[in-house]
């Protein structure tokens, strides 16, 4: 029996050499909001999957089209939010794998301008308020269509085709697939495609290779997320945390506030802000980013929790973001029980320590002498002791550092 989980890291079959640069906003970037946004979120019911796994009935689940309206929908709040949580990036779905397009798709009937009371794109507006902002915009798009009819249907329908038995069926899906991903890059341009459903088809079968190429001739700086079946440049440890550093060099944890990607009334299993932020930091001390998911409702507002939980994200990096953004991964593990981080020019190293540690905190191996520690957010630098440090000897011995609790931070302190 195993005592522990890891994660299956996916193949990638992109140079990470070849990519280094146009990654570093993304190695940089540390915190990104998704935000699944459909016509899932008027009933409150599970995107998508609710029709597939038979909870609902199609034609029911489509209905929701009628009470979309959006007309609390205010991108500019939104984008403001979204910034003021210090997250750098935001990834909106385009198209979930209910099909219902969030722009004014020419293919097809199937999105919100043509049939719901919202008349209107969404995206456009989000995404200009996000880039005035100096936020990064990424594309959430479903390779899976389960509305299109020359798709192979629904998965645990007896209507679902094979891919080789009926290829010029399949050859009009992709086509159709492809312009809509045409008109995204061209009307949107997004600095990020996060796709997703690729386990449905294989590379071959997708075109995978061909996609990743025409997106990168729209824009040869986009960045295109693992769920492309390897032809991605990061890797994508969904919810299940990473117990060791992934070997991948770029990656991202995307991961809920309560338990469930789109709004749902009945969830109210949020997690603390303590919770989140210790996610968060250990993600950064791995070298990851974290991809902070909110649902907004049916109407476009954001529920109080998630618009809180941004809230006090960003107080806390506000405050304590120096250890956290434009870092590099921490120390390995062994030195330090806990997240740690390292500026860019490995002359600082960052702490992350819980709230109300009485303890003083331990770190071991470190081979530089110290300049000075302090808790980020104050100004008095704190004493420190070497314990067992051998004159003679290289070894530097063991640093503990009392951290007063007047200086901690209520959810996680960085030293
Ligand atoms: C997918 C979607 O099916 C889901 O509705 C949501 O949009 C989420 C962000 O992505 O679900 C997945 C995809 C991959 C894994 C788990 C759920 N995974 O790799 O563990």
């Amino acid at each position: 029996t195993m005592l522990y989980t890891g994660y299956a890291q996916a193949q990638h079959r992109v140079n990470p050499d070849e990519i280094k640069e146009k990654m570093q906003w993304f190695a940089d970037a540390k915190l990104g909001i998704f935000i699944h946004y459909g016509i899932y979120s008027v009933k409150g019911i599970d995107e998508s999957w609710s029709f597939h796994n038979k909870k609902i009935s199609y034609p029911d689940y489509m209905n929701q089209l009628k009470g979309f309206t959006a007309n609390q929908y205010k991108p500019d709040e939104l984008a403001e939010l979204i910034k003021e949580s210090g997250a750098r990036y935001a990834v909106m779905t385009t198209k979930h794998h209910d099909g219902v397009a969030l722009w004014n798709s020419k293919y097809g009937p199937l999105n919100v301008v043509k049939k719901t009371p919202a008349k209107r794109d969404l995206l456009k507006p989000l995404y200009d308020a996000l880039r005035a902002r100096g936020v990064k915009a990424g594309a959430y798009f479903s390779l899976i269509d389960w509305s299109h009819a020359d798709y192979p249907g629904f998965l645990k329908d007896s209507s679902r085709y094979q891919v080789s038995s009926q290829p010029a069926k399949w050859a009009k899906y992709l086509t159709f697939m492809n312009g809509q991903l045409d008109e995204l890059a061209k009307q949107y341009n997004p600095d990020l495609w996060w796709f997703d459903g690729d386990w449905e088809h294989s590379a071959e079968e997708w075109n995978a290779p061909a996609v990743r190429q025409k997106l990168l001739s729209y824009n040869p700086n986009t960045i295109i997320n693992g769920r492309l079946q390897g032809f991605g440049d990061y890797d994508t440890p969904e919810q299940n945390f990473p117990v060791s550093r992934p070997n991948y060099k770029w990656w991202e944890l995307c991961m809920t506030i309560n338990d469930n990607w789109g709004y749902q009334p009945q969830d109210t299993n949020f997690k603390t802000p303590y919770e989140i932020i210790s996610i968060f930091t250990d993600a950064v001390s791995y070298g990851g980013n974290l991809l902070l998911d909110i649902g907004p409702k049916g109407d476009g507002s954001i529920p109080p929790q998630e618009v809180n939980m941004l809230k006090e994200l960003g107080a806390w990096n506000k405050k304590n973001g120096e250890g956290v953004f434009n870092t590099v991964a921490g120390m390995p593990q062994g030195h330090y029980y806990g997240a740690s981080t390292l500026s860019k020019d490995s002359t600082t190293v960052y702490l992350f320590v819980p709230a109300k540690t009485s303890a003083p905190v331990l770190v071991k191996g470190l081979k530089n002498s110290i300049k000075k520690i302090s808790v980020l957010g104050s100004d008095t630098p704190l004493t420190y002791k070497i314990v067992g440090k051998i004159s003679w000897s290289a070894v530097p011995g063991l640093l503990y550092i009392p951290i007063p609790e007047s200086q901690q931070d209520k959810y996680i302190s960085v030293i």
